[in-house]
């Protein structure tokens, strides 16, 4: 835990040039140090949760810094829940590291990574879930995944743990009153029981379903464009982008090394890597970015086999092909522009022609990867909420308590095994939202923001 007198101090604007850059202070000293280090416009008073408007002066030399705004938002109506106060500057390095030079000059120590989030959490003003969905929402690399992040920071997961744990924390206390007055009370009602313990196992069990295309929306589908040298994956990538990112050129082995773009498509983030033809490399460092892309279709999630469909299918063709055929993906038959020469073929992929060159049926691709993916993900990928590996592990170890304890049921064992299983399920869904939880958890969620958030 943190020592509560602590402030802290960083910047919470990321590095570089900006319009605005943002100092933020949070703790007790924190309306002393604004007092100190800002020199009003006439008539202005610090108030809480009021615009403020001014020079940041330094005290002990008399020397203005910026002109600048700020906020003091007094506990616990706060982020943190701590007295926070926010300078907003103008959004240069050299400005934002002398105020905050100055902000640590006045007693307050420079925050780590996360520990404002944390602080938030520590002072329970948001669940470990939601702390975590902080971090996915500046994160998220599509509209549709900072949508589901910001569900999760209102709650909507913490409320789905919350009402499943209390109703193991009803079924606890009813057994154990059971085990504790068993002459008084009515004896369990053991299919009741079962009904309700199915009930909870069946809504983690949709929750877990969501973990993959949660892992998709927070990271983006790793999504290899592979085939032979110049049938054209560079200029997919270009078409699929609408900007001139790969170099394109008629020489086969063009790319050599591979790129990697982020492109939404209805939502859904593909981060679509280029990569170095498929071929029997002719030089070392053409033997290098084959290699590399080999690497590149391992770890890939989805592929796009691109195919010339203005040459005859060959031996190298079908090689890409079943190096690939383990994944899901399309076929894309490129060249659609130039007369077809490609004998028609049936592969277990579904095939889309399309014209890099002319940008033609990249509408049509995009719809087919779409019905792919939501194949893949089914109707989870439209999932209201979407769970995290963290969170997967705690469910799944909650779900494997709860069939010990249906299978106790079953048997019609002693209800004492029974709450001993219903705690373990109690204890491992609370760990989603920190209810219980280590610190060493803890550490290892927030060392995963940046500073200053
Ligand atoms: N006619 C026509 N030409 C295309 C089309 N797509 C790509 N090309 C041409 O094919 C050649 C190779 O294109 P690239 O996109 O560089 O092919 P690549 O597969 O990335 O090639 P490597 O990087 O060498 O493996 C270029 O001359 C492109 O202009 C298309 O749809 N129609
Ligand atoms: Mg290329």
């Amino acid at each position: 835990m943190l020592p509560a007198a602590d402030t802290i101090a960083g910047i919470a604007t990321p590095v570089g040039i900006g319009g605005v850059g943002i100092v933020r202070i949070s703790g007790k000293n924190a309306y002393k140090i604004l007092a100190r280090v800002i020199k009003l416009a006439t008539g202005q008073a610090i108030k809480s949760h009021l615009m403020l408007h001014g020079f940041i002066v330094d005290p002990t030399t008399g020397s203005r810094l910026d002109k600048a705004m700020a906020c003091f938002m007094q506990s616990p109506k706060s982020f943190t829940g701590e007295d926070v106060v926010e300078i907003y500057c103008h959004g240069g390095q050299a400005v934002l590291q002398e105020v905050l030079a100055l902000v640590l000059r006045q007693g307050a120590s420079l925050a780590g990574r996360g520990e404002f989030t944390k602080r938030a959490f520590l002072n329970s003003k948001i669940d470990l879930s939601q702390a975590e969905a902080v971090l996915d929402l500046v994160k998220a690399p599509t509209a549709k995944g900072a949508g589901l992040a910001l569900a999760q920071l209102e709650g909507r997961l913490s409320s789905a743990i919350n009402n499943l744990r209390s109703r193991l924390i009803k079924l606890q206390a009813e057994i154990e009153g059971q085990i504790d007055f068993s002459d008084d009370l009515p004896a369990l009602d053991y299919n009741c029981l079962q009904n309700d313990l199915q009930a909870i196992r069946e809504e983690i069990k949709k929750l877990l379903a969501s973990a993959p295309s949660g892992r998709i929306y927070r990271q983006g589908l790793a999504t290899a464009i592979i085939g032979k040298p110049n049938v054209g994956k560079s200029s997919l990538l270009n078409a699929l982008l609408k900007e001139e990112r790969a170099i394109v050129t008629d020489v086969p082995g063009t790319t050599r090394d591979t790129i990697e773009e982020l492109v939404d498509i209805n939502g859904f983030p593909l981060r679509i890597i280029d990569t170095a033809g498929l071929r029997h490399a002719k030089d070392k460092v053409e033997g290098f970015g084959i290699e590399r892309t080999e690497k590149e279709l391992a770890a890939a999630d989805f592929v796009l086999a691109v195919l010339d469909r203005s040459k005859k299918l060959d031996e190298l063709d079908l090689l890409v092909l079943s190096k690939s055929n383990d994944k899901p993906g399309v076929i894309v038959l490129n060249k659609s522009d130039l007369p077809k020469v490609m004998e028609a073929r049936e592969f277990s992929w579904p095939m889309v022609e399309i014209s890099a060159l002319k940008g033609e049926g990249i509408d049509d691709l995009s719809s087919v990867i779409i019905s792919e993916l939501n194949k893949l993900f089914g109707q989870e990928s439209s999932a209201s909420v979407i769970i995290n590996a963290r969170h997967q592990e705690c469910l799944a170890r909650a779900d494997s308590s709860l069939a010990k304890a249906a299978e106790t049921v079953a048997q019609k064992m002693s209800a004492e095994f029974v709450a001993v299983d219903l705690k373990e399920a109690i204890v491992a869904l609370g760990e989603v939202t920190g209810e219980i939880v280590s610190d060493e958890i803890i550490n290892t969620i927030f060392e995963q923001f940046c500073v200053g958030k």
